[in-house]
């Protein structure tokens, strides 16, 4: 089945998913081997793999680390056009849709789409929007756009209303990695009600109790990346915490 059709079907029961964050240039790939193995032992639903910046050109080499260890789906997170690969099984097209930077919205994906027509990668679009957590994250420095402030829900809704309405696929609501705070419940919340399609969070969770309300305040896909870099231990626990916000039907 297709990765965008699964991710579907799961909104759709109410069933929540985690995906782990893999940053290729924060890891060696012996630390990328033993997350995967831990990811796979604890019923993670699918890695996100990408960065602000990536300085090492390790990505081909962690995709095929991740594939080499499990049977998890990628899914590419780029934070630039360089982070593409077609040893991935799909892409997040980002469109910042919180930003007002032109590039972001429209003008990378411009230059993606030839690369990603050849390719075999599942293409799936995305709201990505970016939301004030307490200090200047690296993609609010690297986009060059102002992220929406944790406080004007009207704002975080009707953006996320017109990313819908424009036909992107999914919305994520992100505070940034390694985050101050993480997307408040009550955004999440209003977020979820006001759209049909799937919500993905993340950014600065990192406990369980975290990850657990992200999920029941309406997030479908939860996304966890530095919690895990020390401490691969915790996946089986997240993983676990956003699984049991799922509806029981
Ligand atoms: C960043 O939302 C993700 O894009 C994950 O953030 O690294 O803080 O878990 P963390």
């Amino acid at each position: 089945m297709e990765i965008y059709q699964q991710i579907l079907n799961h909104s759709n029961q109410g069933k929540k998913q985690i995906a782990v964050l893999i940053d290729p240039d924060k890891l060696l790939n012996r630390d990328v081997e033993r997350i995967a193995q831990d990811a796979s032992k604890s019923g993670v639903d699918y890695f996100f793999v990408g960065g602000s910046l990536l300085v090492n050109n390790e990505l081909d080499l962690c995709i095929k680390t991740l594939k080499a260890n499990s049977e998890i789906p990628v899914i590419l997170f780029p934070g630039n056009t360089m982070q593409m690969s077609w040893r991935a099984d799909a892409i997040l097209f980002l469109s910042l849709i919180s930003g007002r930077n032109a590039e972001m919205l429209i003008g990378r994906h411009v230059i993606a789409a030839p690369y990603l027509k050849l390719s075999p990668l599942e293409v799936i679009s995305c709201g990505y929007m970016l939301v004030e957590s307490g200090k200047t994250t690296a993609v609010e420095y690297m986009s060059n756009t102002m992220p929406i402030p944790s406080d004007k829900m009207d704002i975080a809704i009707c953006t996320a209303m017109a990313g819908e309405m424009l036909g992107l696929k999914l919305i994520y609501l992100e505070a940034g990695s390694g985050a101050q705070q993480s997307i408040p419940a009550n955004m999440i919340e209003q977020v979820k009600q006001s759209i049909q399609i799937p919500l993905i969070t993340g950014g600065g969770l990192r406990t369980p109790e975290k990850a657990k309300e992200a999920a029941v305040s309406g997030s479908d896909i939860v996304v966890i990346g530095t919690a895990f870099e020390k401490n691969s231990g915790l996946i089986a626990e997240m993983a676990d915490a956003v699984h049991s916000a799922s509806r029981i039907s």
